[in-house]
């Protein structure tokens, strides 16, 4: 730690005479001060009083201070994990396979899903994180989601300086008939994007009479789901004040009495898709009861399935290789790696 980095830590960590945060601090038995041990041996060299009182010293014996030296180094290490996760939010979503550097690294896979109304924007808010700005696939291609369609990420910082953490991203069916093929995804997702169309308020009620209500009932008991409000772009431009007002406390409304963040949303301009994948992956990763669900199931699934020669194709790997050709554009980074997750 750097003596800039002393200005926060508690005082008494702090050496009196070099002004740093001590490593061997020994007490003084006369003056019942702690110092840095070589400060101290140094200070007696020349002097015969107390560094902090100036008094003559009597008795020139100190002892090591184990219960301080102790305190210290728990701080130190609780701030070793600060900066570090520090350094891990500066992460980005990736669409395409795990570097290769990373193979043998342990994994954790977080599972989410897109949940809401059909033409809300699922599919599109998907595929923008696939693709980005760069191609008019992100509109052109937009049909009806049939089955849950599956998409991987990765994360591109590791986390706490160990973990890969690999996405899984499914895309629901908002259809309400075809939903009883959904259920294992409520059952194991970590969190849900819970997505209105803002333009829609009917929208908005299904998400608080039906999607929402089903997350509890079927999901994890600590899912963690965020309110998105898509289509800010016409939202903003087209829909008259009293609208926008009855919306916006409506959506406020609902998230605060559950306790989620809202996020607006364009998939059509790309205004905040990265940040509300980011939002909801760090609330998993603050969410201690699921990062140790998360951390139990990776241990089992890096066993069975990450290996270094590719798996089989299973459809939804299938979806991930149709666009590879343009994932690769978009994360041009990503060449060369070869370890593919699911
Ligand atoms: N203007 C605008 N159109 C959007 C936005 N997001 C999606 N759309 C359009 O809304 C329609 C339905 O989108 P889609 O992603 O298929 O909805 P899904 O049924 O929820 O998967 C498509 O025509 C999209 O191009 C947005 O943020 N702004
Ligand atoms: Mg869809």
């Amino acid at each position: 730690m750097t003596s800039q980095d002393t200005l926060s830590v508690p005082h008494d960590f702090i050496c009196p005479i070099t002004r740093e945060i001590m490593q061997n601090p020994v007490l003084l038995i006369e003056d019942g001060h702690s110092y840095e041990l070589y400060a101290i041996e140094h200070w007696l060299q020349s002097h015969n009083s107390s560094p902090i009182t100036n008094k003559p010293l009597d008795d020139r014996r100190f002892v090591n201070n184990f219960n301080l030296k102790n305190a210290i180094q728990e701080y130190c290490t609780r701030q070793k994990t600060i900066l570090s996760s520090n350094q891990f939010l500066t992460f980005n979503i990736r669409y395409s396979r795990v570097p290769i550097a990373w193979n043998n690294k342990p994994k954790l896979n977080i599972r989410l899903s897109l949940l809401g109304s059909s033409n809300t924007g699922k599919t599109t808010l998907s595929r923008y994180l696939q693709c980005g700005l760069q191609s008019n696939f992100v509109h052109t291609n937009s049909s009806v989601t049939i089955g849950p369609d599956l998409h991987f990420f990765y994360l591109d910082q590791l986390y706490d300086d160990q973990y890969v953490i690999t996405i899984q991203l499914s895309d629901i069916p908002g259809m309400e008939r075809f939903e009883s093929c959904c259920d294992s995804h409520f059952r194991n997702c970590h969190g849900a994007f819970l997505i209105t169309d803002s333009t829609d308020i009917d929208t908005l009620e299904r998400i608080e009479l039906h999607w929402y209500k089903q997350l509890q009932l079927k999901g994890k008991e600590h899912v963690e789901s965020i309110l998105v409000c898509n289509k800010i772009d016409i939202f903003e431009d087209n829909c008259d004040d009293n609208y926008r007002k009855i919306f916006l406390e409506r959506a406020e409304y609902f998230a605060s009495l559950h306790d989620m963040p809202i996020c607006h949303t364009s998939a059509l301009r790309g205004d905040n898709i990265q940040f509300m994948f980011k939002q909801l992956i760090i609330r998993i990763l603050q969410n201690e009861s699921l990062l140790q669900q998360i951390k139990e199931n990776s241990s089992m699934y890096n066993k069975s399935l990450f290996r270094s020669e590719p798996i089989s194709p299973t459809s939804s790997i299938q979806v991930l290789l149709k666009s590879s050709s343009r994932q690769n554009d978009y994360n041009s980074s990503s060449s060369g790696d070869c370890c593919l997750f699911a």
